[in-house]
């Protein structure tokens, strides 16, 4: 699936334009539109793998939960894409009074420049979370519910994980216990690399990760023989 690349364009102008000072206008996008940033952009999440493999340099950026202003002088200091590559952590909703527009920005961007700018997971890009910390409640003022399960759909395809140069491994905080049915091997295999190459580990963010459900399930058991539990105990450190 594609999406006109004039209306893409126009989409980013019309929400780069809400920059007023310091804060940010709330920009009017259709439901339509926003709709087909999450079923582009699940096309693309879906087309690359679930760790992804970068080069440097890249700018990694933490938790922006729906400061849209922030967002927006984060670009202005980095360099709006491409000028600069990107890397976000996740966290892109809840809390903040614009989540929308924030996620709305990344995933247009994630579909214009595909190679370029890449959006991990974090804990709040799961319905479970975002259902309370405000994200929901934003979908349902400013649009509907419906719209809200079209975000959740396009989250769960979010990748986990980012292997820098491979050196860098790059995830969003904690893992969840949830993850025991969830998890793709390749995450399994950057927490070996990690334990048995003493890779740095970038580890930004709060207790939990939620691993998109690709693939085969696996148990608890199958997970602490690769040394989950010993990594995570190192991270808290
Ligand atoms: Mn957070």
């Amino acid at each position: 699936m594609s999406m006109d690349e004039g209306l893409l364009d126009d989409i980013i102008r019309r929400l780069l334009d809400a920059r007023n000072g310091r804060t940010a206008r709330q920009v009017h996008l259709t439901e339509a539109e926003i709709r087909q940033l999450c079923l582009t952009s699940k096309e693309v999440f879906l087309g690359q793998p679930n760790l992804l493999e970068l080069e440097a340099p890249i700018k990694i950026c933490g938790d922006i939960h729906g400061q849209y202003s922030d967002l927006l002088r984060l670009f202005e200091y980095g360099g709006f894409p491409p000028e600069a590559n990107y890397l976000f952590l996740g966290d892109y909703v809840d809390r903040g009074k614009q989540s929308i527009e924030t996620i709305c920005l990344l995933l247009a961007y994630k579909i214009k420049y595909p190679e370029n700018f890449f959006l991990l997971r974090g804990n709040h890009e799961c319905a479970s979370i975002n259902r309370i910390y405000g994200f929901y409640d934003e979908c349902k003022r400013r649009f509907n519910v419906r719209l809200w399960k079209v975000f959740t759909d396009c989250f769960n395809c979010l990748p986990v994980a980012a292997l820098i140069d491979e050196k860098i491994l790059c995830m969003h905080g904690g893992l969840s216990p949830l993850l025991t049915t969830w998890i793709k091997y390749e995450i399994l295999l950057a927490q070996w690399m990690f334990l048995t190459k003493a890779f740095s580990v970038i580890c930004y963010g709060l207790t939990l990760i939620k691993i998109l459900k690709v693939g085969g399930k696996m148990t608890e058991a199958s997970l602490i023989p690769l040394g989950l539990t010993r990594s995570l105990s190192f991270l808290r450190r």
